[in-house]
């Protein structure tokens, strides 16, 4: 390892916080960048960095009539994605961090994570990233700093977060901050950590440009670490859509989802209805579509709030029919990420509204032909986009108080065995339905169809600490609501006996939260089944949708046997987390047996 001592030119303001100058100095040394360049997250700044980014090849400016100031990246090859074998939980412990975490003593991993920075950024600039999660002025918000050596690093977490000044006004002379060092090192997967040591409140990645391996704030801060944080300090940082639902009253009612990936979460979040509610006056709004932090307030109600300032969409399968506000917001000012690239500078993705263009480039920049055999855009191709470039953004977005929350969903995508729309009995039943979510693997994944993986809250690859500990910290948080938000199961996945989807899904859900915001102020009744209250057919609105009633009944069937093998399953995957489950838990499983 080689540190000199030889002062390292910077550029920019620094700001008065001497134990962050000094993390800096002290990275500087480790990684020998041959410039530092305080951010201050201007339009200034960023246009400097988007022409240099050009110059290097990162960024490629796409037709500025059709896009203004929208740009594409084209990630290497072997990293368009989240690596979770190369994520790891660094903790005292393995105890600590769970059957479900990789686990790295910290010492360890600091040896080794010296070894790989050491020199990691010669000749090169480090940019020094302060950031902002979270509304400013919001006692949830946290602070963190990235340092990375990656202009699109840069450029991303401007869209994704609160960055420069609005970080360093929150932080003031002495806050508390994330050290978040990052460096893509030569992108060489074998070489590759995503590192999170919750005690010291510091995250390590090395070997990745990836969204979410290398935007420090999205999954590594505000889930992982933040998890940690939320156990410690009393609130919850789950992986949920946040939105209103407006009512013909005129009144919202915010609802927060966690859904796995791949599961609709960003098109649920931005819906638009049918026209027949709309008209009635029925409408919704988007706060986030990936992130919620929450807390209980004084009166004993959860509140939540979004701590991104954007989104990192998936971007095939999005269209003006799928999902129009998506599709508005990333007409400008977007960094497009492995998308196609068509000869008139605009770009193209499966499942776009157009249909496939003779040729282009493909994500990797090669020729492409519809004959090609395979995809033009990745199918991980991600849009990045400000919160404010949404049509449907809540004005309560920015909040920071948050907004009170009514209605949880728990989600994934079951072909069988799980019915469209249930509701729990209780906060601790609602727990449970969290607990046990689970969602089918595709063939495209895999290889595989029909495969379960459990994915508790949506949260198994983002939980920082032990998953036992995680399910008692929700039991927990009910115990301290006075009003705890009625907790909600979907499925918008369930198939017919000819394997076709018996609910039509996207703007159509919005059936579907009408019945949930009925509940949530008691205008509706409902039907005692043994997995909970399910909707009388009546009460759902079904106008318009085609063998609509007999649909939905199918839907909603609960097949005992299926659901005797279910429970079997769900208490094999609690069994991992010993002494840790919660008996709580299990209770509700038998009683579920019990009621079938
Ligand atoms: C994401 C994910 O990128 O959940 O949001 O994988
Ligand atoms: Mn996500």
């Amino acid at each position: 390892m080689s540190i000199s001592s030889t002062t390292i030119p910077a550029q920019g303001q620094r700001p008065n916080h001497a134990a962050l100058q000094r993390w800096v100095e002290e990275s500087a040394r480790l990684c020998q960048p041959s410039t530092i360049v305080w951010c201050d997250g201007s339009a200034e700044e960023a246009a400097r960095l988007q022409q240099r980014a050009v110059a290097d090849g990162v960024l490629i400016p796409l037709n500025q009539q059709a896009l203004p100031g929208c740009f594409l990246h084209r990630s290497h090859p072997n990293d368009t994605a989240r690596t979770e074998r190369c994520t790891f939980i660094c903790t005292p412990t393995k105890e600590l961090a769970g059957p479900t975490n990789n686990w790295m003593a910290p010492d360890d991993a600091y040896a080794l994570l010296r070894r790989e920075f050491s020199g990691a950024m010669r000749g090169r600039a480090m940019y020094v990233v302060p950031f902002l999660m979270g509304p400013p002025g919001s006692v949830l918000a946290k602070v963190g700093v990235e340092l990375t050596d990656s202009i699109y690093v840069v450029l991303n977490m401007r869209l994704m977060t609160g960055m420069g000044g609005i970080a360093l006004d929150q932080l003031g002379r002495d806050g508390a901050f994330t050290r978040c060092l990052h460096s893509v090192g030569t992108y060489d997967p074998d070489h590759r950590y995503i590192c999170h040591f919750p005690q010291d409140n510091a995250i390590w990645s090395f070997g990745s440009g990836y969204g979410g391996n290398a935007l420090l704030g999205k999954k590594c801060l505000a889930l992982r670490i933040g998890s940690y944080l939320g156990q410690h300090e009393g609130w919850l940082a789950e992986h949920m859509l946040l939105m209103g639902v407006k009512d013909p009253t005129g009144a919202i009612t915010y609802l927060t989802g966690a859904f796995p990936s791949a599961c609709g979460k960003t098109n649920l979040a931005m819906l638009t209805p049918p026209a027949a509610a709309l008209a009635k006056g029925w409408n919704t709004e988007t706060l986030g579509d990936d992130i919620a932090w929450m807390a209980p307030d004084a009166q004993g109600a959860l509140r939540a709030m979004n701590p991104e300032h954007g989104y990192f969409g998936v971007v095939p399968g999005t269209s003006l029919t799928t999902n129009p506000t998506a599709m508005a917001i990333m007409s400008h000012d977007t960094i497009y990420t492995n998308v196609a690239l068509l000869p008139d500078g605009t770009v193209w993705w499966e499942g776009k509204d157009e249909p496939p263009p003779a040729q282009c480039l493909d994500w990797q920049g090669q020729p492409w032909a519809p004959a090609c055999g395979h995809k033009a855009a990745h199918p991980n191709s991600r849009f990045t986009a400000p919160l404010t470039h949404n049509p449907h953004l809540s004005p309560k977005a920015r909040d920071p108080c948050g907004v009170p929350v009514s209605a949880i969903l728990f989600g994934g995508w079951r072909s069988a065995t799980v019915p469209l729309i249930l509701e729990a009995f209780d906060w601790a039943h609602g727990v449970y339905l969290g607990a046990t979510m689970a969602s089918e693997t595709t063939a495209a994944a895999t290889g595989q169809t029909g495969v379960v993986r459990r994915d508790p809250m949506a949260m198994l690859p983002f939980c920082g600490y032990h998953m036992g500990d995680y399910f008692r910290h929700w039991l927990a948080m009910g115990a301290r609501l006075k009003s705890p938000p009625r907790i909600f199961l979907v499925n918008w996945f369930r198939n017919d006996a000819r394997g076709q989807f018996l609910w039509p899904g996207f703007g159509d859900n919005m059936r579907i939260l009408q019945w949930i915001t009925d509940r949530c102020h008691g205008r509706v009744g409902a039907i005692e089944t043994p997995l909970g209250w399910m909707p009388r057919v009546e009460d759902v609105n079904l106008s318009g949708l085609d063998r609509g009633r007999e649909r939905l009944e199918q839907a909603q069937a609960i097949d005992r046997d299926a659901w005797k093998r279910e429970i079997a399953a769900q208490r094999e995957f609690f069994a991992q987390f010993g002494d840790r489950m919660p008996q709580e838990l299990i209770a509700q499983s038998e009683r579920v047996l019990q009621r079938l």
